[in-house]
């Protein structure tokens, strides 16, 4: 059994607020908000950070992506703006070791990159 939050949150045995769902791709509310939308789209195979991430994974990455895309649209942020985040490892503020991407917005943001 894995040790993973988001791969049990995948099966089922820890709940999260699902917002989509397919075969390859889930995206749930973050339990802790940090902006009035704040979602997190996973692959639901266990890919622990983006360094993990290899070639042949590109189709799914895609689809992690293309979610996001979807779910800016059908949250209402589309036009207004979001940012979509992925922190890698210790320095990138990473915490749970399973690939993820937060889609944040609802408000402006602020300037994290000049
Ligand atoms: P990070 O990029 O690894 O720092 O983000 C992990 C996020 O997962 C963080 O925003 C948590 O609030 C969120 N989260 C969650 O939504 N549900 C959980 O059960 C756990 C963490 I543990």
């Amino acid at each position: 059994m894995s040790d993973c939050i988001f791969c049990k949150i995948v099966e089922g045995t820890v709940p999260s607020k699902k917002v989509y769902e397919n075969e390859s791709v889930l995206a749930f509310r973050d339990i802790t908000p940090a902006a009035p939308v704040h979602i997190l789209i996973i692959p639901k195979r266990h890919i622990p950070t983006m360094n993990d991430v290899a070639p042949e994974d590109g189709a799914l990455l895609a689809e992690v992506l293309l979610t996001a895309r979807q779910l800016a649209q059908d949250e209402g942020i589309a036009e207004s703006g979001y940012r979509l985040i992925n922190n890698c490892n210790s320095d990138g503020g990473q915490t749970a070791y399973h690939l993820h991407f937060h889609l944040l917005g609802g408000h402006p943001l602020g300037v994290l990159v000049e």
